[in-house]
Parts: structure tokens; C-alpha cells; sequence
């Protein structure tokens, strides 16, 4: 997303800091016409007690709804963690306590065991697909091994290490946690032993200097952390979630709750970046914090994480939007919204993402999830979806009531975000919204094919003249970014038509033609250049290999190969990075902490 915004001209190409044109559309400052939400302020000490007492009541609830489907717990690989997490019940929760022997884990078998391994798929075809998918996962992991262990990501051209200003002036190895869980689902035991005993010894975001994005380090390092600890029941995996997200709450201590973008690990003092909108948040960073924070308190039994993320969202659901749209920033002081820039792309996309994936990550039971993203996508179909005149269905972005007929990489996720929404709820929306994700799924494809490499731009745009094609040259980069295929395999998932398997088997041949090369995979500077391919540093090749690539474009065409019980769309939901997260009072893996949970309560 804008993760590479802040450091740009050095990491790739990428477009300037947003709206400048925005600005100047609204005199050079912002409408002052925009009703903006009120911020109250009641004594803190009693929201605090109150925010308190709510939490209580519903981890309550959670408690009673996950106790009442406990039975036996299957571990994924029961011998591979002798410590494997045990919650030990005491006599202080005797309505809690469900084994009866005292020492009872508050193990749960909700249906079928989920299978995170295995599942090949019976067609001979896809079988051999995924195989190949799984060669080049390796090819990935190798060569960051051999060239850059240790470092966040790989140089794959120049075989060296590489580290984005998003990660933090550290050596974090944000590569070893984002492909984690990829590696386990393929089955790569050793790789994935490996990187579980650098996690262990190394991973210390006490050593991390400098500012990082908290919605980075939420979405690859805390996700990441959290579906192994839901795979394997490794307590360690939790105690790093947790660590690292008492290192980012700082972030959180403003006026409204809106964290800042930016925190410091070693200090604690927190900032906005200087780019955006006199000094906002980011709609796409503080709203893509729900799942992994709500997550992590039920399993370590400590509320605070879904306060904070309960406040953020207790707070934008009272805020007036202009033009019934959400403007990608947020000021976290004044509570007040900053430029008046809507996107399903960069800025925006994942907070509409979340609002509906932690509904279904809460078993549906997060109803005010699901109000605010079926009025925001209601809002989004009215506004902004828009059908060229050749019939491509794109999702425009909206500057000061003035339409952009622009369509980022980004937004394609938006496929899959329709397409699950369709399924998950059969009400007057599913048909249109299942036709509004097959056709934007379809438009992502097109602009894949309709460059000369085959992978898509940047960004694409509809004019008179030209559909579902980049126009500025700082829109022709293709970065390893998954949003394509990623709507693909939900597509594949929900509607079985063999057309989004044969667009993914095309992607994979066009990152093989273009995006390999000895030490790994890179990006590419100009998706309608085949000519300068061959060209090293400086040439045509960006030469990064995003963390993402192994967390998320190499997982999701894996799994488009695969059976569909392999990370079952109805056990597990996919943050924002790819990592699945279990899904409440379905998985078996969900782990749940009654024990702390329940002292809380006491
Ligand atoms: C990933 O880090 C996540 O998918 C995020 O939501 C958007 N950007 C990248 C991939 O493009």
C-alpha cells in the first residue's frame, strides 16, 4: 500500500505523496463546508471505567459462546511443540473449568479438524500447478537465506539485503515472518524450522531503532505471528505478538483514539507522516488493526488490544462522511477529516476490507462490523463503481466530488472483498455485489493481459482512448503484488469457473518470464517493456523481493491450485498480508485464553 510512499525514489518508483491536486481543487486548504463528527470529552477516567465494563461484558459473552463448544482440541502437529500452549484452568473459575481434572485446557472441537497441510487437489493439472507454485516458493526462500538472512528483505539482482524505511532502521526479518506460514501450508517442515529458530533467538523489536508503520508491523510481523501461533499452539509465537504490540500502543494515546502512523520502539513517541494531509492518520493503516488486535486479546485474555481498536471504530462510526463517502485521512487530534481523497486503492482499501473480515472473523457476531462495511460498499456501488464503455468494470476514486477514473493494483482485492460478501450473506445486495466481483476481477485480469509483459501496472485508467492501462509512466511498475490473484482465488473458491485457475497459471508464467532471476524475484519498472528485461541493477528490474510476494502472492496462488479444504474459506479469513486468522467458534485452532480471560472477569 503506501508503505514505499515515505522512501520512494530510492526503493522503487513510485507516484508523489497524494493530492496536490486536491488541494488546489479546494482553494489550497480544506472545504470548510465539510460537517465534520464531534468530538466529545467526558471525564477520561469514566470512559475509561466504562470502556472497561463493556469489554468485560463482552468477553463474557465470548466466553459462555466459546464454552459452549468446547471438546477435544486436535493439534496441527502434536508432537512438533512439547510446550505447546496449555491454559490451565484454577478453582476461581469453576463455571469456566470444563475437564473437571482441574488442569483442563479449554480445548474445543467445533466440526472438522482444519486441515492447514496437505489438500492437494484431485486434478491432475492443478496438482502439478501447485507443485510448480511450491518451486518457486523455494526459489524465493533460498535465496533470501543465502544472500540476505536475517535482513527485512532481498535484493535479488545485486544479491544483497535491502531494507524499506517502513520496516524500521533494524534488521527485522520481516521476510522470515511474512513467509512463515506459507512455508508451513506447503509443507516446507525444514525451511519452516529454520525460520521459527531465528524468530525464537532473534526477533527482539527491543533492538529496532528508529520509526515504524505500526499498520506494517500489524499486518506482517503481529499477523504473521498470530497464525503460527494458531497452526502450531507455540506459546512462543504468542509471547512475540504480544511484545511487539505493547511496543506499538504508544501510537494510540491521542485525543480520539486514532493512533498515529509512526512509532518509535525504544521511545515510545509517535508521529503522522509529514506527507499526509496536515498531519493525518491513514484511513487504510487505523482501520486495519481490528482483526489482529481483537485476536490477540482473546487468546492472551487481555482486553486492552480490542479496546483500542473498539475506540477507533466507536469513534469514525459517529463521524459524518462527506458525501457518504470515507476520505482517506483523519486527523487524530481534532478528530476532524483531512483531504477529501476516497480510495478503494492506496490510502483506503483495507479498512473496508476489515470491516468486513472481522465480522466473519468474529463468527458474525461483530454486528457493527458488517453495518458499517454494507454501508460503505453500498456507498462505494452507488459512487464509484463505474462500467466502461467496452464493459470493464473498474472502481473510479473520488477527489473533492470530482470522479478519477484511476484504478490502483491495490484496489483489486476489491474482487474478493465483493465476492465474499455476496457469499457470506444472501440479502437484496449478494447478486449485484457477485457481479460487481466477477467483473472487477475481470478488469484486474485485463490489465494483465493487456501489457506486454503480462503482469499488471500500478495503476490503470479509463479514458476515451484507453482501458485498463497505465497512462504515466510512475503507474507501469508491477511490484510482486498479490491483489490479483488474491481475488482469483477467492473467485475460484466461490464460484468454481476454471477461468480464474487458467488467469492464475498466466501469472504465473509471466512472473517467471519477467520477475525471476538467479537470486530470487523481483519487481519491474515497466510492465510494457519486454525488450530491456534482461538488463540488471538499473535496468528494467526494481530489484526488491517484497516480503509480500512470499506472504501473500506465492500463498494465494498455491492455494488456488489446491483443494479447497486447505485453508478452508469457512475456518479461517486472510488479513490483509495473507496470514489466516482462525475464525471464533469454528476453528478448532482458535486457542482462546479462558483462564486469564476469565481472572479479568473475577
Ligand atoms: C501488502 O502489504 C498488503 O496486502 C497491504 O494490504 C497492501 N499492500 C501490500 C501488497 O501489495
Amino acid at each position: 500500500m503506501r508503505k514505499q510512499v515515505q522512501k520512494a525514489a530510492e526503493e522503487i518508483v513510485l507516484p508523489p505523496p497524494p493530492e496536490p491536486e486536491a488541494i488546489a481543487a479546494a482553494g489550497g486548504k480544506i472545504n470548510p463546508n465539510i460537517k465534520h463528527g464531534v468530538i466529545d470529552k467526558p471525564d477520561p477516567h469514566r470512559v475509561a471505567e466504562l470502556e472497561n465494563f463493556q469489554a468485560q461484558i463482552e468477553l463474557d459473552e465470548e466466553i459462555e459462546k466459546i464454552r459452549k463448544n468446547q471438546e477435544t482440541q486436535v493439534l496441527a502437529k502434536p508432537n512438533m511443540y512439547p510446550n505447546k500452549d496449555k491454559v490451565v484452568s484454577t478453582s476461581s473459575q469453576k463455571s469456566l473449568d470444563l475437564n473437571n481434572n482441574g488442569i483442563a485446557i479449554p480445548e474445543q472441537k467445533l466440526g472438522e479438524a482444519p486441515v492447514i497441510q496437505g489438500g492437494q487437489d484431485k486434478d491432475a493439472v492443478a496438482a502439478e500447478r501447485r507443485d510448480f507454485v511450491k518451486g518457486m516458493m523455494l526459489h524465493a526462500w533460498d535465496s533470501y537465506v543465502k544472500y540476505a538472512w536475517g535482513k527485512n528483505e532481498l535484493r535479488p539482482v545485486s544479491m544483497r539485503g535491502h531494507s524499506a524505511s517502513i520496516f524500521g532502521s533494524a534488521s527485522m526479518g520481516a521476510t522470515i515472518v511474512d513467509a512463515m506460514d506459507t512455508l508451513y501450508i506447503m509443507g516446507l517442515d525444514n525451511e519452516f524450522e529454520r525460520g521459527r529458530e531465528w524468530i525464537n533467538s532473534q526477533l527482539d523489536m527491543n533492538k529496532m531503532t528508529g520509526d515504524v508503520s505500526v499498520f506494517e508491523t500489524n499486518i506482517r510481523y503481529v499477523g504473521g505471528l498470530l497464525t503460527l501461533y494458531s497452526f502450531t499452539g507455540d506459546p512462543m509465537f504468542k509471547e512475540k505478538s504480544v511484545h511487539i504490540v505493547d511496543k506499538l500502543l504508544p501510537a494510540f494515546n491521542t485525543p480520539t483514539g486514532i493512533p498515529y502512523a509512526l512509532v518509535n520502539m525504544q521511545t515510545g513517541s509517535s508521529k503522522n507522516f509529514g506527507w499526509a494531509s496536515g498531519g493525518s492518520s491513514i484511513l487504510s493503516e487505523f482501520g486495519t488493526l481490528h482483526m489482529e488486535f481483537t485476536y490477540l486479546s482473546d487468546i492472551t485474555g487481555n482486553p486492552i488490544y480490542k479496546q483500542k481498536v473498539d475506540k477507533i471504530r466507536d469513534f469514525i462510526s459517529k463521524l459524518e462522511r462527506p458525501a457518504r463517502l470515507y476520505p482517506n485521512y483523519l486527523h487524530p487530534k481534532t478528530g476532524k477529516w483531512g483531504q477529501q481523497h476516497t480510495s478503494v486503492g492506496a490510502l483506503g482499501d483495507s479498512f473496508y476490507e476489515y470491516l468486513l473480515k472481522e465480522w466473519l472473523r468474529s463468527g458474525k457476531s461483530d454486528n457493527q462490523a458488517k453495518e458499517l462495511f454494507d454501508e460503505a460498499a453500498k456507498d462505494i456501488e452507488d459512487k464509484l463503481v463505474k462500467v466502461s464503455p467496452h464493459g470493464l468494470t473498474y472502481i473510479a476514486e473520488m477527489k473533492y466530488n470530482r470522479l478519477e477514473h484511476k484504478m490502483d493494483h491495490l484496489a483489486c482485492f476489491a474482487g474478493g472483498m465483493y465476492g465474499l460478501a455476496a457469499h457470506e450473506e444472501k440479502d437484496g445486495n449478494s447478486d449485484r455485489w457477485m457481479k460487481i466481483a466477477e467483473g472487477i476481477t475481470k478488469t484486474c485480469h485485463e490489465s494483465y493481459d493487456r501489457s506486454d509483459t503480462k503482469l499488471g501496472p500500478e495503476a490503470f485508467r479509463f479514458t476515451e482512448s484507453s482501458e485498463a492501462k497505465a497512462l504515466k509512466q510512475n503507474e507501469k511498475y508491477y511490484i510482486l503484488r498479490p491483489e490479483t490473484f488474491e481475488s482469483y482465488f477467492i473467485m475460484w473458491r466461490l464460484t468454481k469457473d476454471q477461468k480464474y485457475r487458467d488467469w492464475g497459471w498466466e501469472a504465473v508464467q509471466a512472473l517467471e518470464n519477467s520477475c525471476k532471476v538467479d537470486g530470487g524475484y523481483t519487481g519491474v519498472r515497466d510492465v510494457y517493456q519486454v525488450r530491456q528485461m534482461d538488463r540488471q541493477v538499473g535496468g528494467m528490474k526494481d530489484d526488491v523481493q517484497q516480503s509480500f510476494f512470499l506472504a501473500e502472492t506465492l500463498k494465494y496462488l498455491y492455494l488456488l491450485f489446491s483443494d479447497d479444504s486447505l485453508i478452508s474459506l469457512d475456518q479461517w479469513v486472510f488479513n490483509t498480508e495473507a496470514h489466516p486468522l482462525p475464525i471464533r467458534g469454528v476453528n478448532n485452532f482458535y486457542r482462546p485464553n479462558i483462564e486469564k480471560t476469565s481472572e479479568k472477569l473475577n
